[in-house]
């Protein structure tokens, strides 16, 4: 049965068919079934599945852009359940995140900041496109312990390395801990660039931000 649906889920995405991807995240919250596996099992194979396409020059902008949408809107259903899951009891601390300047891809740093927020932390979510004085001046105003930063295309990466470099220049580390992440993101790019650690998903994410704070 879940099976089946979550097919339908990333056939949605593949569609882009958002009325029928809020349709279908709602029927996952009715069947109980875990937001996380409906994002991971469902509506995610379609988004990378368009993307694959993409990437090999057999499916076009709008295509990718209807399947965004509808990812961003299937999400948007899960998050608050994701929230209502969440056991926050404790403020873990504060976190400022953001994708990186001249990237507007949102809905991975959207998913990681709802379960960073899920999981206790105070989460400062930036948005997209942010350049390095930005995400540092926040975390600055609010004494964050860590800045989370998000860059899906290769050539945005390097804003994250900029980031770390003003960070180091300013003497803001190590006190502020630097997490980085997206698809393109491995843990040999974040050791490249002296960041604090990398995760490949929200759930990953969390347990990092959980180990630089010391509250694992
Ligand atoms: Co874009 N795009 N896109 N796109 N897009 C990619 C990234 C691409 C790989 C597709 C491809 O060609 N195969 C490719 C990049 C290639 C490269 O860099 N080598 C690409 C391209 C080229 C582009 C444009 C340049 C296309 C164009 O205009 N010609 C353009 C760039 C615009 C810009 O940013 N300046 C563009 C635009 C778009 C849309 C706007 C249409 C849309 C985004 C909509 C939106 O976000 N509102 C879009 C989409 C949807 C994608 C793909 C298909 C899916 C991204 C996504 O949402 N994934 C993507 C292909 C792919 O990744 N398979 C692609 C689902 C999401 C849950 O996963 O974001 O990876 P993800 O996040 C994960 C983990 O990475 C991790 O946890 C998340 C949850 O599990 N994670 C972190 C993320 N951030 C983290 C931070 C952390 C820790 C973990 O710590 C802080």
């Amino acid at each position: 049965m879940s099976e089946e649906l979550y097919e339908r889920m990333a056939q949605s995405i593949i569609e882009g068919e958002k009325e029928i991807a809020v349709e279908l995240a709602t029927k996952a919250i009715e069947l109980n079934i875990h937001p996380l596996d409906a994002i991971a099992k469902g509506f995610v194979v379609g988004v990378n599945y368009i993307g694959d396409q993409f990437g090999k020059g057999e499916a076009f902008l709008p295509e990718l852009v209807m399947a965004g949408e509808a990812m961003k809107a299937a999400v948007g259903v899960l998050e608050p359940e994701l929230l209502k899951l969440g056991e926050a009891r404790e403020t873990l601390g504060r976190v400022v995140l953001a994708t990186v300047e001249g990237d507007i891809h949102e809905i991975g740093k959207t998913l990681v900041g709802t379960m960073l927020s899920a999981s206790g932390f105070e989460v400062t979510d930036l948005g997209v496109d942010q350049p390095a004085e930005k995400i540092i001046g926040k975390a600055i105003e609010i004494d964050a312990q860590i800045i989370g930063m998000s860059a899906l295309l290769t050539t945005t990466m390097i804003r994250q390395r900029e980031v770390i470099e003003e960070l180091d220049k300013e003497g803001l580390r190590p006190r502020i801990k630097v997490m980085v992440g997206g698809a393109p993101i491995t843990k040999s790019w974040a050791e490249k660039i002296n960041a604090d650690g990398t995760a490949e998903d929200a759930m990953g994410a969390v347990q990092l931000a959980k180990k630089l704070v010391g509250k694992e």
